[in-house]
């Protein structure tokens, strides 16, 4: 579909595309295997210029926004959706500094980040506080100059490899969500550190973690916006990354319907290609439209992200919903497609089934974001 791309779009998609086949491809698998971090591919994204892509030029970046974002991370995800996240994970830590940083802590982090100099993480999730995200335990009480912090985060994609985070700890417990503040906090502030690295069921070649915070001492001026705003700064956020994740997903489905449709073309059975079976078409077909309507979905809502909307809840939780479900969908048929070869660790679909799932899980379960979407539905009533 010509979803009438600028030309620096294009070549953007394209650069990413080739990145993607030349450089992922062939260590995907050691990776997914051996759950180790790709630094050499992070150098390769730094090369690329691609940690700037949605980064305004005023703070270094292309200028590009969301929809540039999604276009890399859909051709990174399509060969690895587990790769994919180093820079992913990272807009994701980045964008509360771009949306709520003053220009002092623009200044001090921007550079680092939009170069892929130091790695992002964004620190909500507690084992308490997942899906209910104002009920966050992580405390953190000022004293001078400083706040202290105690808590843990948990289920932290990028945690142990980025060496910058945003951390979402409540200065107010009696007032919920809306007692809750960000914070930036840096690899090395005293009295943080790293717990479990997690074994995970996919995307494994990307590091997920505890993190610790023990009496940590985090600068008063680490701050993002005031004191209370912190839920707010969260769901602005997540507002605007969970379109990555949608495009994540539609990577990762569109990476498992090209292998799919590849085999079908090869595999013989009853004396012909598999893909000559109306059976085998219809499920192509199916794939091929629904990975399409889930990438329509997703443009859309980035441009009317890049475009200044504010109100982007309902969309953004749309989009990402569809295409989770869309991959988690499109990737169990490209294994049926495989049959029995496509459940061994021989053949490389049965990784893409095992990434696709946590699509459907973090940056809000899909649970979740049909409830944000339902309450707009009937607000609207
Ligand atoms: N943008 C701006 N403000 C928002 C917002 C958004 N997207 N979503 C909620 N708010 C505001 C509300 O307007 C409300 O403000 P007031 O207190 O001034 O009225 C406040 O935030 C609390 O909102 P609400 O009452 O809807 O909060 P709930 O606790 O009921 O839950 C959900 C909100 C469930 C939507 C939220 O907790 C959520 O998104 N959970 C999933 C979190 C998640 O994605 N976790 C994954 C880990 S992060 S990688």
């Amino acid at each position: 579909m010509d979803y009438l791309l600028t030309e620096s779009q294009i070549q953007l998609r394209d650069l990413a595309r080739r990145l993607a086949r030349e450089k992922i491809k062939p260590v995907a698998a050691q990776h997914d295997r051996e759950g180790t971090f790709p630094w050499e591919i992070v150098q390769e994204y730094r090369q690329a210029g691609l940690f700037s892509v949605y980064i305004p030029e005023e703070f270094g970046g292309t200028g590009g926004g969301v929809m540039e974002l999604v276009l890399v991370t859909e051709e990174l995800s399509r060969i690895c959706g587990g790769i994919s996240l180093a820079l992913a994970a990272t807009a994701l830590g980045t964008f509360p500094i771009l949306l709520s940083g003053n220009n002092e802590q623009r200044a001090r982090y921007l550079p680092d980040l939009v170069t892929g100099n130091k790695l992002a993480g964004f620190g909500l999730t507690e084992p308490n506080a997942g899906s209910d995200a104002g009920n966050i335990r992580t405390r953190a009480v000022r004293k001078g100059d400083k706040y202290i912090l105690n808590g843990t985060k948990h289920f932290i994609t990028n945690g142990s490899v980025a060496k910058i985070y945003t951390i979402i700890a409540s200065t107010d417990p009696d007032r919920g969500s809306r007692g809750a503040s960000a914070f930036i906090v840096e690899e090395g502030f005293p009295g943080f550190r790293y717990g479990k690295i997690e074994d995970k069921l996919g995307i494994r070649a990307s590091k997920t973690s505890e993190l610790i915070f023990e009496d940590c001492e985090v600068p008063v001026e680490n701050r993002l916006g005031r004191e209370g705003e912190g839920f707010m700064v969260a769901m602005r956020t997540l507002d605007r990354s969970r379109p990555g994740v949608a495009s994540q997903a539609v990577g990762i489905a569109q990476g498992a319907l090209d292998l799919a449709a590849e085999y079908a073309q090869k595999r013989e059975q009853f004396g012909k290609p598999i893909s000559s079976f109306q059976g085998i078409q219809f499920m192509l077909a199916d794939m091929a439209s629904q990975v399409e309507a889930a990438r329509a979905l997703v443009y859309a809502v980035a441009r009317m992200i890049d475009a200044g909307n504010e109100k982007v809840a309902t969309e953004s939780s749309m989009c990402k919903l569809i295409a989770a479900d869309t991959a988690m969908r499109v990737t169990t048929d490209a294994v049926q497609i495989f049959g029995g070869y496509g459940y061994m660790k021989d053949y490389p679909i049965e990784k893409f089934m095992r990434d696709a799932k946590i699509t459907q899980i973090y940056e809000g379960t899909n649970q979740i974001l049909r409830s944000v979407v339902g309450r707009h539905v009937l607000k609207g009533m």
